[in-house]
C-alpha cells in the first residue's frame, strides 16, 4: 500500500467550540492513521513561518493573530492519498463553499474562522511537518486496521 502523510491542525477556534473529538473521528472513520498529535500555542514567529506564502496578503496579518490567540491541535495523518482527502474531508477553504459532510461545511461559515488547516500538496506536508514536528515526534506503528481498510 504507497502510503502519504499530512499535517493537519485544529485551528484556536475549533479547539475552543470542543471540536478537537468530532475531526479526529473523522480521519479515524476514514481509515487514516494519527501519527502524531499534541496540543500547541504557536509564536508569531511560528505561524509566520508556517503562513509564509501568504506573507503579501491583506489578512495576513489577522490570520496570524487568530491563529495565535489559542491552542492549536497539531496533528500527522497518514494513508492512501492522505494530502488530497484530507482536503476533501475539510472542505473549500471557504465555509460558504464548503459542502455539507466536509468539516468546513459542518462546522464554520466564516473564512476566518475555518476551523482546521490541512496540507495542500505533498511538499508542503513534508516541510508542514517538519516545522511542527521533531522527527522522533512521529510514531511509527502498525495499524491492524490497515489489513481490513486497503
Ligand atoms: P489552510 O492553509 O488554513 O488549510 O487554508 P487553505 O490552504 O484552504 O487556504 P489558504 O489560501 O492557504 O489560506 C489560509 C487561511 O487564511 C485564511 N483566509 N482568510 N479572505 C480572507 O479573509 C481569507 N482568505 C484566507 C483562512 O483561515 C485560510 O484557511
Amino acid at each position: 500500500m504507497s502510503s502519504e502523510q499530512t499535517f493537519i491542525a485544529i485551528k484556536p477556534d475549533g479547539v475552543q467550540r470542543g471540536l478537537i473529538g468530532p475531526i479526529i473521528s473523522r480521519f479515524e472513520n476514514r481509515g487514516f492513521k494519527l501519527v502524531a498529535i499534541k496540543l500547541m500555542t504557536a509564536s508569531k514567529e511560528h505561524l509566520e513561518n508556517h503562513y509564509s506564502d501568504l506573507s503579501e496578503k491583506p489578512f495576513f496579518k489577522g490570520l496570524v493573530a487568530y491563529m495565535g490567540s489559542g491552542p492549536i491541535c497539531a496533528m500527522v495523518w497518514e494513508g492512501r492519498d492522505a494530502v488530497k482527502t484530507g482536503r476533501a474531508i475539510l472542505g473549500a477553504t471557504n465555509p460558504l463553499a464548503s459542502a455539507p459532510g466536509t468539516i468546513r461545511g459542518d462546522y464554520a461559515i466564516d473564512v476566518g474562522r475555518n476551523v482546521c488547516h490541512g496540507s495542500d500538496a505533498v511538499d508542503s506536508a513534508k516541510k508542514e511537518i517538519a516545522l511542527w514536528f521533531k522527527p522522533e515526534e512521529l510514531n511509527s506503528w502498525k495499524s491492524a486496521q490497515f489489513d481490513w481498510i486497503y
